[in-house]
């Protein structure tokens, strides 16, 4: 196995014979071989002359498969050599139909079971491309549609989607395939990417306001009640909606963790009384507040921390495009309906969730809710009792270096806001950080795909104060990534103009010297520093 997809990729290079993150070297090669069957798919569809609105739901499963391919999102074995089964029968049913010769061998490929899908995984991975620059121009841009993937296929669930930006998707796959590209049509390419990248989060943003409404300003509950409940993580707010409808009555309340906490904000949920609030911190705390959460869990996607022991394996479901080897997978019907009655016989005979904090955080800052602040905002920057925004989006992690997040929103001067989305924000969001004149110093937009609220707010007031450009209002971007929904939240902020935006822990190990250089130059992208230091230097920017 070669993976180097993630910000905890071995040494900064890349896991070779067991991810960092816990996935087996068989499930990587495996999760190769699911790509390279997508791309296989795509290489069809742009030769074949193919549109996506011809295609129905071999779009939804194009989705699907990226969407497992993302860090923590499925450890599975069984159910990956299931989905690669798939994946091949519709390619050589679409291969048939549109009776193309000369094509890649990812679209013509046979293997037989799963021993020989691991060996093929093997020789199709990253490294299977020899030039580094466009190695790490290729894997930009499929972590980048895998990111896209997650979030059109949250979009999908909800009723909502958007023809082109499958379209572009399956271009884009081909694209990574053709060895006459050259690495400045490449950047390009990544560029387009983060075009579709904003389209995708708009068409979430639209799917996810539209159903729910939109966030509004919420003080969560972090503390718990007596009753057996089940604790939900993951992204896909279809998935927490039905399982709040089926726990009406029943005596099982309803906690959030993780990325799931942004639920809270909206109101369609505030609706259930048993919706108690949020339990927990952040994806990587999972297996210690798991235990004394005491009951059973529901997955809806990434982040899974491999579980240990039996005791936490056994409550743990999972459904969507996540998935782990032992625990029960819920599908859902062709409705999109699921039943979650398992999940929840089984929370009536657990014991009620261990109390690990108490009190409440405040979020549910998102594009509409601060649009309806905006005169309280526009004030406080105009009067100066708001020097300047800091958007500090994107993943948590568990390297000990990311306590510098902390540490610098803790340092940050009092005259500053941080505008947040994803689950970087449990870095700093129960430090006691005050308000401004009312206005909260941590605003929380919501998950990482709300980072397009971020966006839309940043255009909002450029506009009120009649700016050419975005890079001249006080914002500075100080972003932490972790997995590839990040990545295409930083490709679509670069879509949108924004400059020097600071990324870090570390900057990915997919990035070549060669093309870390190309966006140091072309966009300013640097690593972050020391937190003094970074302070010092944000704070004289413009
Ligand atoms: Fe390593 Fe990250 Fe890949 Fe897991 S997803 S194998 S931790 S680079
Ligand atoms: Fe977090 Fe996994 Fe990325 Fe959705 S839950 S931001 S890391």
């Amino acid at each position: 196995m070669f993976c180097y997809q993630c910000q905890e990729a071995a040494k900064n290079v890349g896991c070779t014979v067991r991810g960092v993150c816990g996935k087996t070297s068989t499930v990587a090669n495996l999760q190769d071989l699911l790509i390279y069957t997508l791309k296989g798919i795509s290489e069809i569809v742009v030769k074949g002359d193919l549109s996506a609105s011809e295609l129905g739901d071999v779009n939804n499963k194009m989705l699907n498969g990226l969407f497992i391919t993302i860090t923590n999102a499925n450890f599975d074995e069984d159910s990956i050599v299931k989905e690669i089964d798939k994946m091949i029968e519709i390619r050589d049913e679409l291969r048939k139909k549109v009776g193309v010769s000369e094509l890649h061998d990812s679209a013509t490929f046979k293997v037989n079971g799963k021993e020989d899908m691991v060996k093929k995984g093997e020789n199709v991975g990253v490294l299977n491309t020899e030039n580094e620059d466009v190695r790490s121009l290729r894997e930009l841009i499929t972590y980048g549609l895998k990111g896209m993937a997650a979030y059109t296929d949250h979009a999908v669930n909800l009723g909502k989607s958007d023809d082109e930006i499958c379209e572009f998707m399956y271009k884009a796959l081909q694209a990574t395939l053709d060895d006459s590209l050259s690495a400045d049509e490449l950047v390009a390419l990544t560029m387009e990417t983060g075009n579709f990248g904003v389209k995708a989060m708009a068409l979430l943003d639209e799917a996810n306001t539209s159903t729910y409404g939109n966030p509004e300003i919420t003080e969560v509950n972090i503390g718990t009640r007596n009753n057996p409940a089940i604790l939900v993580s993951g992204h896909d707010l279809k998935d927490f909606e039905q399982l709040l409808e089926q726990t009406k009555d029943s005596g099982v309340d309803i906690y959030t963790h993780s990325e799931m906490l942004p639920a809270n904000y909206y109101p369609a949920f505030k609706k259930y009384d048993h919706f108690v609030g949020n339990y927990g911190n952040s994806w990587w705390k999972q297996l210690t507040e798991f235990e004394s959460f005491n009951g059973p869990i529901l997955f809806t996607t990434n982040c899974i921390v491999p579980p240990r022991k039996e005791e936490i394996r056994n409550r743990i479901f999972t459904t969507g495009a996540s998935g782990y080897p032992g625990c029960t997978h819920i599908e859902s019907d062709e409705n999109g309906k699921k039943d979650f009655s398992e999940i929840i016989e089984m929370a009536k005979k657990l014991d009620p969730p261990t109390e690990i904090e108490t009190g409440s955080i405040v979020g549910g800052f998102a594009h509409n809710q601060v649009m309806e602040l905006a005169d309280k905002v526009v004030d406080a920057v105009k009067s100066g009792a708001i020097k300047r925004f800091f958007v500090m989006a994107g993943c948590d992690g568990r390297m000990k270096s990311r306590d510098y997040y902390t540490e610098f929103a803790d340092k940050l001067p009092k005259d500053t806001v941080i505008l947040t989305a994803g689950c970087a924000k449990y870095r700093y969001n129960k430090l006691p950080l005050g308000d401004i004149g009312g206005i909260p110093r941590v605003l929380d937009a919501g998950q990482c795909n709300d980072s397009y609220s971020l966006a839309v707010i940043a255009m909002k007031l450029k506009e009120v104060f009649e700016l050419e450009d975005i890079n001249e209002l006080p914002i500075s971007y100080n972003i932490a990534w972790y997995e590839q929904k990040a990545v295409i939240v930083l490709l679509a902020l670069l879509a949108l103009g924004v400059k020097d935006i600071h990324l870090g822990p570390t900057l990915p190990a997919f990035l070549s010297p060669n093309v870390a250089n190309v966006l140091v130059e072309k966009f300013g992208i640097a690593p972050n520093g020391e937190v003094e230091s970074d302070i010092e230097m944000f704070m004289s920017e413009g």
